[in-house]
């Protein structure tokens, strides 16, 4: 089993594991849990939970081959830097990973990484990353958020009508025709997106607004993929959808010393 924060004051309630500064709860009071989490999800050292807001960076997806699928942040133990209660409906956890003699056998550069979470009617996640090095450096990056939906057929994604984007199943550069719906397979990397996502389910829509970022994944593993996941249910693909607030391909950031990037994601 793993350490995790836990919050509660009046408008929501949340859960933040430190390895990885993992946030895999969070639900507004009275209302059933924005995050899907995977009910066979392990909790083990070492292992990124499935479900909630997995930590990809400093390389989304295999963007730096060098590294693990995802970057080493997800599984590695953040340090607890502050929880601050700014009223009772608000509270800020603030979560950091510096680099070490581990991190600097993996990737090269001296950094910090910072997670702040807002836990309020809307879930803000601020991530920061600072150069301490002497050389400017390279990262692609990502909240992976799984969303928790009431079926994949009631679900679609609005807001990326008219993007481009690439499809990672196939290589092929499109371009989005209306909402996106789930009959198959998907994983996509929009591009150029600047305006507010939704998530319309049956009976809600959650909205998602980035900053830092022009680049959203959209992700469902559908029945093949599904099976072949760790950490997952056979049906499981039925429950999530991932939104991912990405700096992913060519939205890439360089890091010059002593500059700090944040990548913002905000939900409600
Ligand atoms: O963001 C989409 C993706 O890169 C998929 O290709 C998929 O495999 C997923 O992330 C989960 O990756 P993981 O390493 O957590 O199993």
């Amino acid at each position: 089993m793993i350490d995790f924060i836990e919050v509660n004051n009046n408008s929501a309630s949340a859960k933040i594991a430190l390895q990885g500064a993992h946030v895999f709860h969070y639900a507004r009071k009275g209302e059933k849990p924005i995050l899907w989490l995977s009910e066979v999800s392990d909790f083990e050292v070492g292992k990124a939970i499935r479900g909630g807001v997995p930590i990809c960076w400093p390389s989304f997806g295999m963007n730096n081959p060098d590294l693990p699928q995802h970057g080493f942040a997800r599984t590695s133990e953040f340090k607890h830097l502050a929880t601050n209660e700014l009223d009772a409906n608000t509270t800020e956890v603030i979560l950091i990973l510096r680099y070490s003699k581990e991190t600097l056998a993996l990737w090269p550069y001296k950094f910090e990484l910072e997670l702040k979470i807002t836990v309020s009617d809307k879930l803000t996640m601020q991530l920061s990353t600072t150069n301490l090095d002497n050389k400017t450096f390279k990262i692609t990056q990502a909240l992976h958020t799984y969303f928790d939906i009431s079926h994949i057929s009631d679900a679609r994604v609005k807001g990326l009508d008219k993007k481009p984007y690439l499809d990672a199943l196939t290589s092929e550069e499109l371009t989005q025709n209306g909402d996106i719906i789930f009959e198959k397979e998907v994983d996509r990397v929009y591009q150029e997106v600047s305006s507010e996502i939704m998530l319309k389910d049956k009976d809600r829509t959650i909205h998602i607004k980035n900053e830092g970022s022009s680049s959203v994944v959209v992700w469902n593993p559908w029945i093949q993929k599904c099976k072949r996941m760790s950490a997952m249910r056979d049906e499981a693909y039925n429950d999530f959808i991932c939104i991912e607030t990405a700096n992913a391909f060519d939205d890439f950031k360089l890091v010059e010393p002593a500059k700090t990037h944040t990548l913002k994601a905000m939900i409600y």
